[in-house]
């Protein structure tokens, strides 16, 4: 059986939750006592790290959510000096302002321990070269696939995203055996490997994908075109990043490292914990973090959980695929979006309405993004250079703010629905 660390993933039941309530109370005394947000909102909800004597008492904590991030930006809730942090990375948040998370020598080992564990889970060893084309930056997904690859021992290749051409030279010339990326990137590289015609030049075995939703179909389609088993991977960078879970060559579930982070769905109107199985809000606390503690951080994904022993033989708790979200954010091309950051760069352009919609669509199993943007009264479309120039500089500071490209088009007043309710912005034909 192919374990990373054997002894965590097939601990029983009553070791790990051993294991989960001293933990618990340690991150916790760590939290109230290193992280000024934490300790006001225990102390609001009349609590003291003493009242949590395990895990069972969990729920009874204040959740955590993306705006108290937001509100300490950008380092307000990180609970050790600077100088013991070592790396940081960001993700969007709901406006302008990134979340932005930090990583003490420890935490990036234990990063490097559970992508290990998640590599090894869908069957990649020490004999691997492991082709990353997750994007390297402040997105998790690059340094956080790197590290898995280099803790196995493979050989890891810090491809990037892009330059598809490139990348297909590199299968080939280098002969990579391990590929992670996005799904939607997956299905872009095989169509480009069946157009070339190289299936049989390439030496792909196992793919690692995740940090977008992607369905069953979406799985059969890639394995056929790159000849791969794939495997699901999820991960946040609140929590971490890629490698909270993973699924196992059993692909039934994917398998919570939950001797770091615990796991718990809870209804999304009431926020108290749904039995196993309901669908609800995916909430994680981290028990092992230093730099930044995370209390009952709520996802806002929306899946099942499973604690089940699996036929792998982990005792770990399985989520399911992730199923949608509540609230907005989208992900386009693996990128966070929310759609109030464009609103924010369409507030802050002259010449512009407040009236917008985003069409989010999938073109050769890569996804687009076109902003439809109603001009102001005063502005005519004959003005033909006048909205030349708005459109390249919206569309340049919407690369700034997102991260991502996206195709500007002028609309002309009053062609926008207007809601009287709540207003639909987005148009997702994925
Ligand atoms: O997407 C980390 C990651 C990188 C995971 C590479 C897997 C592989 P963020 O940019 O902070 O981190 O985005 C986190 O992405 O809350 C989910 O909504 C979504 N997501 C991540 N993995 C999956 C997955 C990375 N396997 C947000 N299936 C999360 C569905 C996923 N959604």
């Amino acid at each position: 059986m192919n374990y990373w660390n054997p002894e965590i993933e097939t601990m029983s039941r009553d070791a790990l939750t051993e294991l989960q309530n001293g933990r618990l109370k340690k991150a916790l005394a760590h939290a109230y006592k290193n992280c000024k947000p934490y300790r006001a909102k225990m102390e609001s909800a009349g609590m003291e790290p003493g009242d949590i004597k395990g895990i069972d008492d969990l729920w009874k904590l204040p959740m955590t959510v993306k705006n108290d991030l937001r509100d300490s930006y950008p380092y307000g809730m990180f609970a050790v000096p600077m100088k013991d942090v070592v790396r940081i990375h960001a993700s969007s948040g709901t406006t302008g302002k990134q979340t932005v998370v930090g990583y003490t020598a420890g935490d990036i080992a234990i990063w490097g321990e559970c992508m290990a564990r998640c590599l090894t889970m869908a069957g990649a060893t020490s004999e691997d070269i492991v082709h990353v084309s997750y994007g390297y930056g402040l997105f998790t997904g690059g340094l956080g696939g790197h590290i898995g690859g280099e803790t196995i021992g493979a050989a890891t290749i810090p491809a990037s995203t892009g330059n598809t051409k490139r990348q297909l030279q590199m299968f080939t010339d280098f002969g990579s055996t391990v590929l992670l990326c996005t799904p939607s990137y997956a299905m872009h590289l095989g169509d480009a490997v069946m157009e070339a015609g190289i299936r049989d030049q390439i030496k792909l075995r196992v793919g690692v994908f995740g940090a977008e939703p992607w369905t069953e179909e979406m799985r059969d389609e890639i394995e056929s075109r790159l000849g791969v088993r794939a495997h699901d991977i999820y991960g946040l960078s609140e929590v971490m990043g890629p490698g909270v879970s993973c699924d196992c060559g059993e692909r039934k579930g994917l398998h919570v490292m939950e001797d770091h982070f615990l796991v718990e769905i809870v209804d999304p109107a009431t926020g108290k914990p749904v039995p196993d199985g309901t669908p609800g809000e995916l909430v994680f606390t981290c028990v092992t973090k230093e730099a930044l503690p995370l209390i009952r951080y709520n996802t806002r994904d929306i899946c099942t959980i499973d604690r089940s022993p699996c036929a792998c033989g982990r005792n770990l708790t399985r989520m399911g695929k992730i199923t949608g979200r509540t609230d907005d954010m989208l992900i386009i091309r693996g990128v966070n979006v929310f759609p109030s950051q464009v609103e924010s760069v369409l507030l802050g352009t002259a010449g512009v309405a407040p009236y917008y919609r985003l069409v989010v669509d999938r073109v050769n199993n890569l996804d687009t993004l076109e902003i439809q943007v109603e001009m102001t009264e005063g502005l005519f479309s004959d003005e033909e250079r006048r909205i030349e120039s708005l459109v390249r500089r919206i569309e340049k500071d919407v690369l700034s703010t997102l991260g991502i490209s996206a195709k500007v088009t002028m609309v002309s007043h009053g062609t926008i629905e207007r809601f009287e309710g709540k207003a639909k912005r987005v148009l997702d034909k994925r």
